[in-house]
């Protein structure tokens, strides 16, 4: 049966074009399971909350400011106002900005815990992580000036690398805190990008700072010009995009080791039949990456067999499944979506959670089965469900809890009822990190995103797209992501993906090399087949989604595409977002020159003042700007409409077939 007679459950293959999900999503309604897709029936969205328009600010409110058609149209005045005269963009402005500073604070916070570990394993004091990648350290330790050699006998030698993961830690922890000057990573951007954000005064002085300024400005009767707020949200997303987010993804990739291509599996029916199930859910790898080190010993597969399992199956989801996945091939049991279904299954003996993008549903859904639901950080607990269990994390200890964690565990395989597992999965090759596109581009020893650039000048390829950002329940699982990149390749677009948008593509057969001569245009299929590669590379986490401005550096650098990023053909889509770190995200690529497309409208309609600084003043100010279309077909002919036009400001909108570029041409490109 295809159509549910009940209005009040979703219709599973009118919510999900993923098999596991709709077999899984039908079997949770048949055992009275209720899950997000069914709540999404069941509940409406607020107009006054879609539309940015409801004030919560002070306790005159909460004041509301429908739009009328006549504001909308400009056939009528807007003389809307709240109770303190705070008009329509003042609101609209203010609720905006303030999910910039949450993202930002988020995806930052996360950043400032891998930092304080960083330094306490470079200290000695954290002595399960270790420095797995050297030469990454020491390239970190360039872009703070930390000096990587001294002078012994009157030459220079290398400095000691614990010395060196001191110094990166101490100087990378200041961040947060700084109040003056402008973060050490914003150098790190192409110069005519910095000269942008120079000019227009929104490079951040300190990551906390930006983010406490946005919660003081947005503070009854403060500021009340809606480009001075948007104007603060830029800031403060520089200091996430270039600051936070992308220190936490260089040392984590110091610690756990930088991503290289490797393969792994997707889906539900990853989970086991006759193995212990854990699954390591939420963003925060400190904990994931030593239940990974813990499960290889093999005093903890005997522990398992002496508890009738046959081993220990540990797979991820969501973002720690990313990480996890990026760095050692782990498998991914699902995206966001898939939560709660995974526990449907009845197979998972633990959900182990660290921060973000955990449902609370999930502690009430683990309640219904055997399933211990194990919280490990202090600022993310969970209140509710006789199987919630807490295990704190410490870096100190960080191996012993991660046993701790496996044994509660294996404990649990006893207490397994009915299992319900689908059979699907996907192969797919993952770890695009920046390094490895250069490497796998360049080679070994000349990396170089050169023939990445000849091939977008000559018309292979026509533009790289980062699609990115989550799943969301008001529009159909994974369909948004999928379409739009099916369009996208086939129309010679290369994709740079992350989070819950990789698992889609994963799930989707996108991420094999094999897919090029399927799915991608004649031009990219060529370039893929050659350098054997997908036509879509998944990067990693949504943390990680500073892994594509480093690469889209690395193409302006490589020359003739360009001096800043807003010169590039290239643009930035999220089709299913809804959480706030992706609007962090977006506002950050948009400062930083790229046109981003998002499937899922921001809250900004109340307002058309803020909706147009967004969708057109922005590209005047920094080069790039929001766009919505909900259809992800049509939102890829936009985005290819916009690369196109790229182009042909770069000049190289005619195709240069079989054309091999010399830095000579290259320049002359440039100067065009
Ligand atoms: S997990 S933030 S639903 S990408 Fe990063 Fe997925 Fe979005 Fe969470």
């Amino acid at each position: 049966m295809s159509e549910s007679t009940n209005p009040k459950v979703a219709v599973p293959e009118q919510v999900s074009i993923d098999t596991a999900t709709i077999k899984m999503l039908r079997y949770a309604q048949s055992k009275g399971v209720e899950t997000i897709f069914d709540r999404a029936v069941k509940m409406k969205q607020c107009n006054f909350g879609t539309e940015g328009i409801c004030c919560r600010i002070c306790a005159q409110g909460p004041c509301r400011l429908p739009l009328t058609k006549g504001i909308k149209d400009g056939t009528e005045p807007d003389n809307r106002v709240g109770l303190c005269g705070a008009t329509a963009s003042t609101i609209v402005d203010r609720n905006f900005i303030r999910q910039v500073a949450a993202g930002c604070a988020s995806h930052s916070d996360h950043g400032r815990g891998v930092t304080e570990t960083f330094l306490a394993m470079a200290h000695r004091e954290a002595h399960d992580y270790t420095i797995k990648d050297e030469i990454k350290l020491r390239e970190v330790a360039g872009f703070y000036d930390i000096p990587v050699t001294e002078e012994k006998d009157g030459v220079q030698v290398p400095r000691d690398k614990w010395a060196i993961a001191v110094d990166v830690g101490e100087r990378a922890l200041a961040q947060w805190g700084q109040q003056r000057g402008e973060l050490a990573y914003l150098k790190r951007a192409p110069k005519a990008t910095q000269a942008r954000w120079e000019k227009h005064g929104v490079k951040p002085r300190g990551i906390d700072r930006e983010i406490v300024e946005i919660m003081h400005r947005t503070h009854m009767g403060v500021d009340q010009d809606y480009r001075n707020l948007i104007h603060q949200g830029s800031r403060c997303s520089l200091g996430n995009g270039w600051g936070g987010s992308m220190m936490a993804t260089d040392l984590q990739d110091v610690m756990f080791g930088t991503p290289y291509p490797t393969t792994g599996k997707i889906n539900l029916g990853v989970l086991s039949r006759d193995k212990v199930n854990v699954i390591v859910h939420g963003h925060d790898p400190l904990v994931s990456e030593m239940i990974v080190c813990a499960v290889h010993l093999p005093e903890m597969q005997e522990y398992a067999r002496s508890k009738g399992a046959a081993g220990f199956v540990v797979s991820g989801m969501c973002c720690t499944a990313n990480e996890i996945l990026v760095r050692h091939g782990m498998p991914i049991a699902g995206d966001y979506l898939q939560q709660e279904l995974a526990v449907v299954t009845g197979a998972v003996e633990a959900m182990v959670v660290d921060v973000q993008c955990i449902m609370e549903s999930l502690a009430r859904v683990s309640e219904c089965y055997h399933t211990k639901f194990i919280t490990t950080m202090p600022i993310a607990k969970c209140a509710y469900g006789k199987n919630t269990v807490h295990v704190e994390f410490d870096e100190h200890l960080a191996l012993e809890k991660a046993k701790e964690i496996l044994r509660i565990a294996a404990d649990n395989f006893p207490n397994r009822g009915e299992v319900h597992i689908p059979s699907e999965t996907n192969r797919m090759v993952v770890g695009f990190s920046t390094e490895a596109i250069k490497y796998h581009l360049g080679g070994t020893f000349r990396g170089s995103f050169v023939p990445l650039n000849d091939n977008i000048i000559n018309g292979r390829i026509r533009g790289i797209v980062g699609v990115v950002g989550c799943n969301n329940a008001r529009v159909e699982h994974d369909e948004v992501h999928v379409a739009m990149i099916k369009e996208l390749i086939a129309n010679d677009c290369i994709i740079l993906t992350t989070g819950c948008s990789a698992m889609a593509c994963g799930k989707a057969g996108l991420l094999t090399p094999e897919a090029a001569a399927v799915y991608a245009g004649p031009g990219l299929a060529e370039v893929c087949e050659a350098v054997g590669i997908p036509p879509v590379l998944h990067m990693g986490s949504c943390l990680d989604n500073s892994r594509i401005l480093t690469a889209a550096t690395e193409v302006v650098h490589a020359g003739g595409l360009g001096k800043e990023l807003a010169d590039l053909p290239a643009a930035g889509a999220a089709p299913g977002w809804m959480s706030e770190k992706a609007i962090g995200i977006g506002q950050y690529f948009v400062t930083s020159g790229v046109y981003v497309m998002i499937g899922v409208p921001l809250a900004i309609a109340g307002s058309p003042e803020v909706k147009r600084h967004l969708e057109h003043d922005m590209e005047e100010l920094y080069g790039g700007k929001w766009d919505y279309e909900p259809d992800p077909v049509l939102a890829a002919r936009k985005i290819i409409q916009h690369i196109d036009e790229k182009r042909t400001a770069l000049g190289i909108d005619k195709a240069r077939e079989r054309v091999l570029l010399d830095m000579s041409d290259r320049r002359e490109i440039e100067a065009a």
